[in-house]
């Protein structure tokens, strides 16, 4: 594995709240304002084109919404990740809203055919739902499932109409490889706002999840140990930190969904330091930063960009 390869991505059609497509920008005034140098080490990065303007309209698919155009955005994601491990090089992503992971757990397999693909799954939200048992028909809360290509119609709360059907399969199958990920290969970090469709399938299929408290009681660095040991037959394993896993009171509500009772900046860049070490992690993304919504003007930038510039460091050291 050889330098960092950066990925931009500032779409942010699959989030309910506005704004996250804003984050990218306000990590570059964090960087400033900071003096880390963070974008000067990476300025040629891939920039993953946006659907943003498709906001203009309401989307016809109510219960996966914009899904047409995430899709496009998605492809675009998992073709720039595929180039970066072409070219020996660590992916970091860092997107608008986390419905990007679908297009990055799709790069990262199309890089990888034949590797079994451990993901880190450090957000409030597990992310498990889909077209059938959504509350919100924002798309961001469905990646893992699409990625996982599964329906959860045990769950279900509504029907849905043909041509979400279409779209929803058409996403679990980008790529052409499906299902991408297994449950026994996913861990929950920080896992503290779920609905009961997404607890049934977590309990039905036994997935790893770590909560808070755990980790604060039993220290940051027996955690990431023992998740890598628990993801031991992976052959690679993705990070995808999403900001709204930290505390909202303690650091910002600079997210489209904060959360309280989150982990604080040193227990999360601490856990993402130590699964960094590990050779198989082989790609890391940070995602959902709205600085339109920060109560404590950019402090929620400024934060996931300390915890970004240290991940980097920590990679570049790997060599
Ligand atoms: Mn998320």
């Amino acid at each position: 594995m050889g330098k960092i390869k950066l990925i931009e991505n500032n779409s942010e059609i699959g989030a309910g709240t506005r704004g996250s497509s804003l984050g990218l920008a306000a990590l570059k005034v964090a960087d400033f304002n900071l003096g880390t140098g963070f974008f000067k080490k990476n300025k040629d990065a891939f920039v993953v084109k946006n659907e943003n303007v498709s906001l203009q309209k309401p989307s016809p698919f109510l219960k996966a919404k914009y899904i047409d155009q995430i899709f496009h955005v998605c492809e675009d994601i998992s073709t720039q990740v595929n180039n970066a491990f072409q070219k020996n090089s660590f992916p970091i992503l860092i997107s608008g809203d986390h419905s990007s992971a679908i297009g990055t757990i799709s790069g990262i397999k199309a890089a990888n055919p034949s590797a079994r693909i451990g993901v880190i799954w450090i957000d409030a939200h597990a992310d498990l739902h889909t077209p059938f048992t959504t509350p919100s028909g924002n798309v961001h809360g469905m990646s893992l499932m699409a990625a996982l290509n599964f329906d959860n119609l045990e769950r279900r709360i509504h029907e849905i109409d043909h041509a979400t059907q279409q779209q929803w399969d058409k996403i679990k199958k980008i790529g052409n490889i499906y299902p991408k990920i297994t449950t026994d290969d996913i861990v929950f970090i920080g896992l503290r706002s779920s609905e009961d469709p997404e607890d049934y399938f977590i309990i039905e299929n036994n997935i790893k999840r770590i909560g808070v408290e755990e980790v604060r009681r039993r220290g940051y660095e027996k955690i990431s140990f023992e998740v890598l040991e628990y993801l031991d037959a992976c052959d690679l394993i993705y990070v995808s930190f999403d900001v709204d896993s930290l505390d909202c009171d303690l650091i910002s509500y600079g997210t489209g969904t904060p959360v309280p009772n989150g982990l604080t900046e040193q227990e999360a860049g601490g856990l993402i330091n130590g699964f960094l070490i590990s050779k198989k992690t082989a790609c890391f993304e940070v995602v959902e930063i709205n600085p339109c919504l920060d109560n404590k003007q950019n402090k929620m930038a400024e934060t996931a960009l300390r915890i970004l510039d240290r991940a980097s460091s920590i990679i570049e050291k790997r060599g």
